[in-house]
């Protein structure tokens, strides 16, 4: 006989930087709680992602919980940029201070949640046989979860070593004396390619699309600008909340062709020497809605690859062209281009000699084969819908959330997803995610989903349901937003075009942290305008005989 579900009150799918804080919040509003983590512990992408040279590229003390001041004062980051084992050591050490692990079963995917109308409840289940009943659901499960592995054929023959950098072992891999190749120059490739040339005997990069890049100037952290932040730290958090991608930033006043060549020129070389994402990007006022804008910072990232790299032939084939700058997520890097004029790395176009097959020894293109001892790769991730798509999510009517959002997310406010009451997504597609610091837009949704619960228990209700104008109207919003730019232009993981067959819709929400914040607060404050709220249904009591007439 089957055992009965165990009933909480909502369950957490992911223990990073998002399940984590929802344990947090959630646990003060005393609701009993189960969560589920298929990482053998605590960190989230951070937990997975321990290929070399990963870092965040996010400032430390602006990628971190703001919701203890406590904590904020008693840890030190030592880095600008922090490293994947000391944001590890980090989540960890929130982790036991707040004992968040206390419900957190680990190595455990869930593997289905369904809907039951009559119990407005959830029933989730798990690939260790866990069967759980909850009123809600939080997905915190990432936006860069689901690693993708290339559609090459012939991996399985390979006899040397293969390595997904979103899966890489926890021993690490020493590449010394190894030919090495990696796919893939997105962040991850980017990070990892300069730290294994200097392991190995040689480096071999397959790169299909050169990215923008540049330099993150990292350093470490000096006590007293460490202190004098910490002074502060609660104001600039709010400033932080109050920033378009939820980092300060001073916002440009000029079109990038409002100035003569000299000035413009003179802005970029400022912005690129601050060694930030958002510097560059936000050098000017238009580098992401207007095209001759963009060229302009497009030509000057290409003139630094140039000075940098000596083969030309070589900075040419690193030189992106075919996308606009900024529309596939830039790269922070430490030596990444001056990594190609070591004489034992070489890097290979598979735009231009594409992959046939990996072959029991290496990589075969259509012109030449490159023999290998072990190969990386850096290959992405199935983004923000992956993981949401992952579990059989089925919701009222029995409708399957894959099927559902078969021609693209469709989410309101990227909260919740009309049909399925009471399953919230941190970070969902539709939300600023991952065009802002993801520590606040994390923050921001667990509050606002927090919030919502109180709200829903105070009053006896036992669900909430986007409505679907509501939705079509959301939705229909962030395309508009997303069609001002040009970030429809390129072929990115934001568009779901590194997924073969996935449709081509731009995920995210591109109107800016505070916009959204006032929207989705402003929301919450009309009642929850957009939503369906359900009271507790009481089963009509049956009518016996003697009552009937
Ligand atoms: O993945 P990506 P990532 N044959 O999708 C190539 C965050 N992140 O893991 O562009 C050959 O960006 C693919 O080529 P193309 C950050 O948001 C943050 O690097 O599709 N090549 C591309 O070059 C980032 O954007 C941090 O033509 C193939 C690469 O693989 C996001 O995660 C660090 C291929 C994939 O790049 C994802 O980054 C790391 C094939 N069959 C990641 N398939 C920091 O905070 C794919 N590629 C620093």
């Amino acid at each position: 006989m089957t055992a009965p579900r165990r009933e909480v009150d909502a369950v957490v799918v992911g223990a990073g930087l998002a399940g984590l804080y929802a344990h947090h919040r959630l646990r003060q509003l005393d609701l009993t709680l189960q969560g589920f983590e298929a990482a053998g512990d605590v960190g989230g992408t951070w937990w997975w992602n321990r290929y070399p040279g990963a870092r965040c590229d996010v400032e430390s003390m602006d990628y971190c919980y703001s919701f203890s001041p406590e904590v904020e004062q008693e840890w030190t980051w030592t880095e600008r940029y922090a490293t994947q084992p000391e944001i590890l050591r980090y989540v960890d050490h929130v982790a036991d201070r707040f004992d968040l692990r206390r419900d957190i079963q680990f190595e455990t995917r869930v593997t289905a949640a369904t809907w039951d109308e009559a119990a407005q409840r959830w029933h989730i289940d798990t690939d260790r046989g866990n069967r759980v009943s909850a009123q809600f659901v939080i997905m915190a499960t990432g936006c860069l979860s689901a690693a993708k592995q290339p559609e090459i054929d012939g991996i399985d023959t390979f006899r040397g070593e293969t390595f997904h950098t979103g899966r890489w072992p926890h021993e690490g891999f020493d590449f010394a004396g190894q030919r090495v190749g990696v796919i893939g120059t997105g962040s991850s490739g980017i990070q990892s390619i300069p730290v294994i040339a200097q392991q190995a005997a040689h480096l071999t990069v397959f790169q299909r699309t050169p990215n923008f890049s540049m330099p993150a100037k990292n350093f470490p952290l000096d006590p007293e600008s460490v202190e004098a932040r910490k002074a502060v730290y609660r104001e600039h958090r709010q400033r932080m909340r109050e920033s378009r991608a939820g980092v300060v930033v001073p916002m440009p006043e000029h079109s990038a062709l409002e100035l003569d060549a000299d000035a413009r020129q003179a802005t970029y070389e400022r912005a690129w020497a601050t060694g930030t994402l958002y510097g560059m990007v936000a050098a000017f006022n238009d580098l992401l809605v207007d095209r001759d804008a963009n060229e302009t910072a497009a030509e000057f990232v290409r003139a630094r690859i140039h000075e940098i790299v000596d083969d030309p032939e070589v900075a040419e084939r690193l030189s992106p062209r075919k996308h606009p700058f900024g529309t596939k997520r830039p790269c922070l890097d430490s030596d990444y281009y001056a990594t190609y004029n070591r004489d034992d790395v070489s890097l290979v176009d598979v735009r231009a000699t594409p992959i046939v097959e990996i072959t029991p020894t290496g990589v075969r293109t259509t012109t030449d084969e490159y023999e290998l001892d072990a190969i990386v790769f850096a290959t992405g991730f199935d983004a923000m819908t992956g993981p949401l798509l992952g579990p059989d999510i089925t919701g009222v009517g029995g409708v399957a959330l894959r099927n559902k959002w078969a021609a693209g997310p469709r989410t309101y406010l990227g909260l919740a997803t009309a049909g399925f009451p009471n399953l919230f997504t941190i970070t969902g597609p539709g939300s600023p995610s991952v065009l802002v610091n993801m520590a606040v837009a994390i923050e921001q949704h667990v509050d606002w989903v927090a919030d919502c619960i109180a709200y829903l228990r105070e009053r006896d209700l036992a669900s909430i349901d986007a409505t679907v104008d509501a939705e079509d109207d959301w939705v229909d919003h962030v395309n508009e937003v997303a069609d001002l730019t040009l970030f429809p232009h390129a072929n990115s993981w934001y568009m779901g075009a590194n997924v073969p067959g996935k449709p081509r819709v731009f995920m995210p929400y591109i109107g800016g942290l505070p916009r959204y914040t006032e929207v989705v607060n402003d929301v919450a404050a009309d009642d929850y305008r957009g939503f369906t709220l359900t009271p507790v249904i009481t089963p009509e009591p049956e009518r016996s005989a003697s009552s009937a007439h």
